[in-house]
């Protein structure tokens, strides 16, 4: 709408109309849902014109385009999203109340596409807008699920999961391009054979296949009229059942394919940060990476007769390791449909693909099974095993000495196919997503491949939109920023330290507070209509949500809670500034402790919520099914943002720059990004306590930390301990949260007690803890420092982490989209 001048009566007219056209019905008539279509069809004509068009600019002009590998993309609404990047946001608002309509109540209509599980996908998502309104061409390439993310119930205060079945109604944003469907094979074997020129060709034999179709979602740039594509690719059997097949080989195989296709992509495996090995997984990865690549080589293809110039037209960027097939895929296109030599397809290969690892969490490292591996992708399997070969002899050439090496570095050792090392192998980038975990990537976890490949190692720390997360999410903050320093932050958030010059007045400290209570408001309303709890806008809203595991150590943030209830029992007359704890997590289906600390905050939550005496001073809220539509709600009422992982975990988190973007003050460890925002914001206005990764690291290669020393000597912890136990928050079974008790003390239980320095950290937690409250007793202090961190998360736009990507790695240049070509 954007080029197009809004036109309200055109807009009017148009959803009116699509009311009619899609159900007979007037708009009185009509359902939020169904508005909710009509609008988003209307959104979609005027997205379509724009899509059109850079589409245009991309056939002229052939630019090198990105492709973006990735098994998650966790996008969340777009139709808000869309009518903002379109600069309509306001308009349409103001046409839809003109017609008795309400928008927020029409985006509520919209499922969160839920296509991942955290901070991976987020970072995806965050990513392709950020591409689209940089002007680079990207396609981000992933998979149609059916099933996203599950929804989360508290049910007696556990988590349950609910089938997310996102695409009941019909997702107005999809567009299905049957004219680019793909075959993709599995199973089966291959042959050599010599071809009539004497070369050796291979030959896929009876392989099952599936034929993958891709779906596109449109990706808005903000005010350019750029729209990229987020390919999604769903599976449909290639042939429906010939009744006439009398073969019954044949049936059989049809029945088979029809299977395949149904299961293939039905469902996100909701595992974070932890492997669960199942063939089907590695059958999704294998399914959308063979698809997208057919698709990237025959677009190139359609310009190109020279496929040695790849690497010159399309960079192939690999989120995490679940999409490494890509590199065999690429070398078995190269080789047996182009028919290169193993060095020309691998100087491509190489030129082109480039790896971002997300994690050090050695259970999430990707390891298949040589059988798993070799049965389901035999063409691809051989390709790797030859990759591996050449890696050895090249091992061996770096290291003459060091047997121990190819131990550690094989792609194919100990009956597995490692992903990291394949990927790592094959990439020309290699990069961590914070500088401190690039660091310990070079220095420890990948040291081997860093002393064999050091230029291939590169550091993007990770970055946030600050399109969805503070002009959608934090409208009113949005406007005051704007208010007072121009719009240039929406496009380049470093404008955002020309704030800091008010962080001493005052009135713009009341400004600010202002709507931070309005935003409170905002969230106390939603959670007495979720929760059905009731909680003072005026207390401290201090906030951890994220997935939930051990190593995020929301264990410790309960604990700390429990430790000040006992506090304000013993000293009711203690100096305390309300606070509302607030978590939101979800928990891997199959992960006990994890679901258990779910059970243990909303415990928590019961005994003290309900207890009179301490006159609602602590109050304790679990957000059920927290997702990307209640984060944006989320981060903008916080007064304390939480991000205390056990320091060396956690590679970045992009969580802590939301918060810090909507003002919220960092109460943290020295951990992923949390370094970088604790030096951009000043050790004033932000919160940082326990041990550094090093000393983690260093007792980690010691194995000297005991956890029953900490329980043995503070009394305060033990007596948080011991109410674990003791049934104070589970009477009716005292034995609950014996897991727990266990996982922090009892060496039998894990392999090593506390594994992740809760206890070690605890007393460092609640020491920073009181600082919080002093610092919030002095309100225009408080504020200052609030203003501050909006004012200095400028480095935290995925605008910048992407400009880096394009400068260091993928080499892209700028799209110029006008409508009238
Ligand atoms: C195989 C199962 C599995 C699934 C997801 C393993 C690993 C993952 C992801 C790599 C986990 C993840 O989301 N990592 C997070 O990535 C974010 C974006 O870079 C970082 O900010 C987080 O610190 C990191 O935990």
């Amino acid at each position: 709408m954007k080029n197009i001048v809004f036109n309200k009566d055109a807009f009017k007219k148009s959803v009116s109309d699509n009311v009619k056209n899609l159900y007979r019905k007037t708009l009185t008539e009509a359902s939020r849902q169904e508005i909710f279509q009509a609008v988003s069809y209307t959104v979609k004509d005027v997205i379509i014109d724009q899509w059109i068009a850079t589409q245009h600019v991309l056939d002229r002009d052939d630019p090198k385009i990105l492709y973006y590998m990735s098994m998650e993309f966790l996008m969340g609404r777009a139709l808000g999203n869309n009518l903002i990047n379109l600069t309509c946001y306001n308009e349409v608002k103001e046409a839809l109340a003109e017609m008795g309509v309400d928008l927020n109540l029409i985006e509520d209509e919209e499922p969160d596409p839920a296509l991942g599980n955290g901070g991976l996908g987020r970072l995806a998502a965050c990513f392709m807008e950020s591409l689209a309104t940089l002007g680079y061409p990207a396609y981000g390439c992933g998979i149609r699920y059916h099933y996203g993310m599950f929804r989360q119930k508290i049910k007696d205060g556990f988590q349950i999961e609910e089938p997310d079945d996102w695409l009941k109604n019909g997702y107005p944003f999809e567009l299905k391009r049957p004219e680019h469907s793909y075959e993709v094979k599995f199973g089966g074997y291959v042959s050599a054979r010599t071809d009539e020129t004497g070369r050796t060709r291979f030959v896929h034999e009876n392989y099952q296949s599936v034929m993958a179709i891709p779906y596109d979602m449109p990706i808005i740039g903000y005010n350019n009229n750029v729209v990229n594509t987020l390919m999604i690719w769903d599976a449909e059997p290639k042939q429906s059942f010939e009744l006439d097949a009398f073969d019954k080989g044949d049936y059989k195989k049809a029945v088979e394919q029809q299977n395949l296709a149904r299961n293939l992509v039905e469902v996100l495996y909701p595992n974070d940060n932890h492997i669960a090995g199942k063939e089907l997984r590695l059958k999704q990865q294998y399914f959308f990476v063979s698809a997208s690549l057919q698709r990237a080589v025959d677009r190139f293809k359609k310009n190109h007769a020279d496929i040695s110039m790849l690497p010159e037209k399309v960079a192939i960027q690999m989120n995490d390791t679940h999409p490494t097939v890509a590199v065999a895929e690429l070398m078995r296109i190269l080789l047996d449909d182009e028919g290169l030599s193993w060095d020309e397809a691998w100087s491509i290969t190489t030129k082109t693909c480039a790896y971002t690892n997300h994690t050090i969490m050695a259970e999430a490292l990707e390891k298949w099974p040589i059988e798993i591996f070799s049965r389901l992708l035999p063409r691809i399997y051989q390709i790797v095993e030859e990759i591996n070969r050449r890696f050895i002899l090249k091992i061996q050439e770096e290291f003459p000495n060091d047997g121990d090496k190819i131990r550690k570095m094989a792609i194919i050792y100990d009956g597995q196919v490692k992903m990291a090392h394949l990927a790592i192998a094959a990439s020309y980038s290699v990069n961590g997503v914070a500088r401190l975990h690039t660091e310990i990537l070079k220095k420890r976890e990948l040291n081997d491949f860093y002393q064999m490949f050091p230029q291939k190692f590169n550091n993007k720390t990770n970055g946030i939109t600050q399109r969805r997360f503070l002009m959608h999410g934090n409208p009113l903050l949005a406007s005051w920023v704007t208010e007072h320093i121009g719009a240039d932050w929406i496009t380049n958030l470093s404008y955002m330290s020309k704030l800091a010059i008010y962080a001493d007045d005052e009135k713009m400290q009341q400004e600010f507070m202002n709507i931070k209570y309005q935003n409170k408001l905002r969230l106390a309303k939603y959670i007495q209509q979720h929760n059905g709890v009731e909680v003072d806008p005026r207390s401290i809203f201090d906030v951890q949500v994220k997935r939930l595991h051990e190593y995020k150590r929301q264990l410790l943030n309960i604990l700390h809670v429990m430790y000040l209830y006992n506090e304000l029992k013993e000293h009711p007359d203690m100096e305390f500034i309300p606070r509302t704890f607030i978590f939101g997590a979800k928990a891997a289906a199959g992960y006990r402790n994890a679901k258990l600390t779910i059970k243990l905050i909303n415990s928590v939550a019961d005994v003290i919520n309900n207890d009179k005496s301490i006159d609602g001073k602590i109050k304790v809220v679990f957000i059920e099914d927290y997702k990307v539509s209640n984060a944006e709600l989320i981060f903008a009422a916080a007064d304390v943002s939480e991000q205390i992982s056990t320091a060396s975990k956690e590679a970045s988190g992009t969580g802590n720059m939301k918060f810090m973007l909507n003002g919220a003050l960092t109460l943290g460890t020295m951990d992923g990004a949390n370094v970088e925002i604790a030096e951009e914001v000043g050790k004033d206005n932000i919160f940082i306590f326990g041990m550094s990764a090093d000393e983690v690291i260093e007792h980690e290669k010691k194995r000297d930390y005991d956890p029953m020393q900490i329980f043995n000597q503070d009394q305060d912890v033990r007596k948080v301990l011991m109410q674990l136990i003791n049934g104070m928050y589970s009477p009716n079974d005292p034995e609950l949260f014996r897991d727990l008790y266990n996982s922090l003390l009892n060496t039998q239980c894990t392999q090593y007690a506390d594994t992740y320095f809760i206890l070690a950290d605890f007393r460092s937690y609640v020491e920073a803890q009181k600082r919080v409250m002093e610092a919030y007793k002095d309100e225009k202090n408080w504020a200052k420092s609030a203003i501050l961190n909006v004012a200095h998360s400028g480095k935290f736009s995925s605008d910048r982490t992407i400009q880096e990507y394009v400068d260091d790695i993928w080499h892209l240049n700028r799209i110029k989209v006008d409508l009238d070509i």
